[in-house]
């Protein structure tokens, strides 16, 4: 199945090549899904994402998707994520947002979660995220020790999506 475009065209044959398949190799910091969100919560333009643009950027996208006025369904829920990150995401899944597992979210679920997040991306906890605090960059190849900051103890990860399920 994966061979039908292989004899559509070029007899001279550009099959495999040296780059191969495998990923990509990534060398400087990268923006994750949660960065591509939070950053559209700068509502002033000063590169800065301050807790209360990020309430404010909750608030107006709460009923863009939401269900009710206090809580939605985590269908409606996903389908914004998606819209949001580009992507799945761990630590933003309907599921995560959930911490009372009633397939229900509650707005104060959704706010909840997003403190958190905010939180963590915020390493100097002024209360705003800078550009480099939502950057991340990938550990490189070598196994490193998850000594540094002492926080997800997630550590050989397969590369590329993270995914928990
Ligand atoms: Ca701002
Ligand atoms: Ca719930
Ligand atoms: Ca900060």
């Amino acid at each position: 199945m994966l061979l039908v475009s292989a004899c559509a065209g070029h007899p001279d044959g550009h099959a495999g090549g040296p780059q191969g398949p495998g990923p990509r190799q990534v060398s400087g910091p990268v923006a994750p899904p949660t960065a591509l969100l939070f950053t559209g919560f700068d509502e002033n333009g000063d590169m800065f994402v301050s807790e209360a643009e990020l309430h404010a950027g909750l608030n107006s996208a709460w009923p863009t998707f939401a269900d009710g006025e206090h809580s939605t369904s985590t269908l409606s829920l996903d389908n914004w994520l998606e819209r949001a990150l580009g992507s799945a995401d761990t630590e933003l899944s309907p599921i995560a947002f959930d911490s009372n597992i009633d397939s229900v979210i509650s707005r104060r679920e959704f706010d909840v979660r997003f403190a958190a997040v905010f939180e963590r991306l915020d390493k100097d906890e002024n209360g705003e995220l800078t550009r480099a605090e939502l950057l991340f960059t990938p550990a490189r190849a070598s196994r490193q020790s998850s000594s540094q900051s002492g926080g997800r103890a997630r550590e050989g990860r397969p590369r590329g999506r993270p995914q928990r399920q």
